[in-house]
């Protein structure tokens, strides 16, 4: 057998065995690249008379080709069966259910949603969110507020104190979201129509009480505001709130430093079933507190109490979540527990509206 037969028969031996595209890869380049097989014998046609050159030339080349050809149908195939291997192996079971997107899957805690619930009901009554800073001056939390220095009520919120300043000044964490109030009253002319969600801190921690809480509080100033007024925003408020047609209330006297005169506010309710159902029963609960402001919060705030007037109001967030939506223990609302977001959160994509539903 000549050289080029034993070369060609076992060239062709390699490209049958060649088993993957890599390894048929590999017998091309040993054959046919710049320093293989063929091509070295190519490269000794140059030394060879005109004659031999003519018939060991045209034998050389004829192998080439069939070597040639041969890879190719050998990659051909090879490719052919990777994507039937691939195609067999990638198999979608259609009759699987969707997966839910991760928008989907994820939940709006329920004090988020109680705020966007709420924003939505008083948006609606033309009133505009304001904001404020967590932690606060002794002033804005409590002087502006109308509590005297050394007044047993600064002791009464339980207040974070800061540690004192360079000038000797501690500052305080809010205790309640009533500042803002203030800063509003300096920074924008009547009528002021405001409500401010936020975190309050107070030293507190029991099922109802958490050091880190959430409140709303609402502003109403001009030159006619007055205590029917406030009723009614206050009751349209409840029935939009706890999705009912009416709701009855009870405004019973209270003390505040900032408002006078003040009201502790009770809705009816039954509470004989396993959940409090409202705008019905014999039961009352308290919900808010709320008052005329105080003129001197008036004047903190920059305005003539005898040209202004205002009423406000005060609620735990925290609190209506739990009343609204039947959780029973507050410190769950801080845990970020997983199973209990799952089981209380609300789905990201039902925004509470007035027309399309507060909680779905
Ligand atoms: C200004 C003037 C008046 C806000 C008010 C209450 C009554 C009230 C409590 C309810 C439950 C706080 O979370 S809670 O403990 N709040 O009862 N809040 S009137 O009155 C203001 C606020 C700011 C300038």
């Amino acid at each position: 057998m000549s050289d080029l037969e034993n070369l060609e028969r076992s060239l062709l031996s390699e490209i049958d065995a060649a088993d993957s595209e890599a390894a048929i890869e590999a017998v091309r380049v040993a054959a046919l690249g710049k320093k293989g097989s063929v091509s070295d014998l190519l490269k000794t046609l140059g030394s060879m008379s005109a004659q031999d050159r003519q018939t060991r030339g045209a034998a050389i080349n004829a192998l080439k080709t069939r070597v040639t050809d041969a890879i190719l149908l050998r990659k051909s195939a090879l490719k052919d069966a990777a994507i039937a291997e691939r195609l067999q192996r990638e198999t979608v079971d259609v009759s699987l259910p969707v997966r839910s997107s991760p928008a989907e899957r994820g939940r709006i805690h329920p004090i988020t949603q109680v705020v966007d619930e709420i924003t939505a009901i008083f948006a609606d009554m033309g009133f505009s969110i304001a904001e404020g800073p967590d932690i606060e001056t002794d002033y804005y939390n409590f002087t502006a507020l109308n509590f005297p220095e050394g007044h047993p009520a600064r002791e009464m919120h339980d207040t974070f104190f800061l540690p004192a300043d360079e000038s000797g000044e501690r500052k305080v964490l809010r205790t309640h979201t009533s500042p803002v109030q203030v800063r509003t009253m300096e920074a924008q002319k009547p009528p002021i129509r405001i409500i401010i969600p936020g975190k309050t801190y107070r030293q507190d921690s029991d099922a109802t009480h958490s050091p880190m809480f959430h409140q709303v509080e609402g502003l109403v100033v001009d030159t006619k505001a007055n205590v029917a007024n406030l009723r009614w925003v206050l009751e349209e408020f409840c029935k939009a709130f706890f999705e009912v047609d009416s709701v009855t209330m009870r405004f019973r006297p209270s003390f505040f430093p900032f408002t006078e005169p003040s009201f502790e506010v009770d809705i009816q309710c039954d509470r004989s079933g396993p959940i409090v159902k409202f705008g019905e029963g014999t039961d009352w609960m308290e919900i808010l507190g709320c008052g005329m402001v105080h003129p001197n919060v008036l004047r903190a705030g920059g305005l003539d109490p005898d040209v202004y007037q205002g009423f406000a109001w005060g609620m735990g967030l925290d609190r209506i979540a739990m009343l609204k939506y039947g959780m029973p223990d507050l410190r769950n609302f801080f845990d970020a527990d997983v199973r209990w977001m799952t089981h209380y959160g609300f789905r990201p994509l039902d925004m509470p509206t007035l027309f399309g539903g507060l909680s779905g």
